[in-house]
């Protein structure tokens, strides 16, 4: 059945806390996804998001649904929530946890259309105005807003929106639960944090560490 491959009852907020993004081009030289994402689980992340794009990728679907099911099978045993970037079919597919979209992916109607409530929805926002829009939204789990800082991790990243936006966000509405994403790391993570969001989503930070016992435990907010 469909029900062991999903975790119960998601306290987004919490989920929010340390969210790892990753796929195959985010690996360092001599390492494997999974085990990668293995030491970051048991160093503390609390969601996961299975992202593969950009160069060295992988592009076939078959190795594409294979690594994202030993993802998923690795979050379960975890307990957090298994996300996939963008791709709805390999989400529904597989019933991974959630869904991520960008501005530019499938539209957000369009996306609540087709994972008929099966999986929750995250969406990725730039500007106050999406962020707004976004927040009207009665179909999201939680909203995305970056990139905050420089960026190494996304060749398409729009423009860095810096603390600022983060704080026009906050003093706005904090309903929908929302992370902060874009160039975080153990040094800059604090004031991020004390905008008072719900948590951090971050790739390099956490794939290049080679301690991600430390680099979670200085990210993540006991
Ligand atoms: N969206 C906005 S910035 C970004 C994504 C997927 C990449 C974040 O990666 P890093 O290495 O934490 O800056
Ligand atoms: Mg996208």
């Amino acid at each position: 059945g469909l029900t062991e491959r999903k975790i119960t009852m998601i306290n987004w907020r919490a989920a929010l806390n340390v969210y790892f993004i990753a796929g195959t081009q985010d690996v360092p030289m001599g390492q494997t996804l999974t085990d990668m994402l293995e030491e970051a689980l048991d160093a503390g992340i609390t969601a996961f998001q299975y992202r593969e794009k950009g160069p060295r990728s992988l592009s076939q679907p078959d190795d594409i649904e294979r690594v994202a099911r030993a993802c998923q099978k690795l979050c379960l045993r975890y307990d957090i929530p298994f996300i996939v970037n963008d791709d709805i079919a390999l989400a529904m597919k597989i019933q991974a946890d959630a869904i991520h979209i960008g501005q530019s992916d499938t539209p957000l109607a369009e996306t609540v259309e087709q994972v008929k409530n099966s999986l929750a929805i995250g969406l990725s926002t730039n500007t106050l105005s999406e962020f707004e829009e976004a927040m009207t939204q009665k179909d999201l789990a939680y909203i995305g807003i970056g990139p905050v800082f420089n960026t190494v991790s996304k060749i398409d990243a729009q423009a860095t929106v810096g603390i600022e936006l983060l704080k026009d966000c906050q003093a706005l509405s904090s309903a929908i639960p929302q992370v902060a994403i874009g160039g975080i790391t153990s040094t800059n993570v604090q004031i991020v944090r004390e905008t008072g969001i719900d948590g951090i989503a971050v790739i390099s930070e956490i794939a290049q560490s080679i301690d991600k016992q430390t680099t979670v435990k200085k990210l993540k907010v006991k």
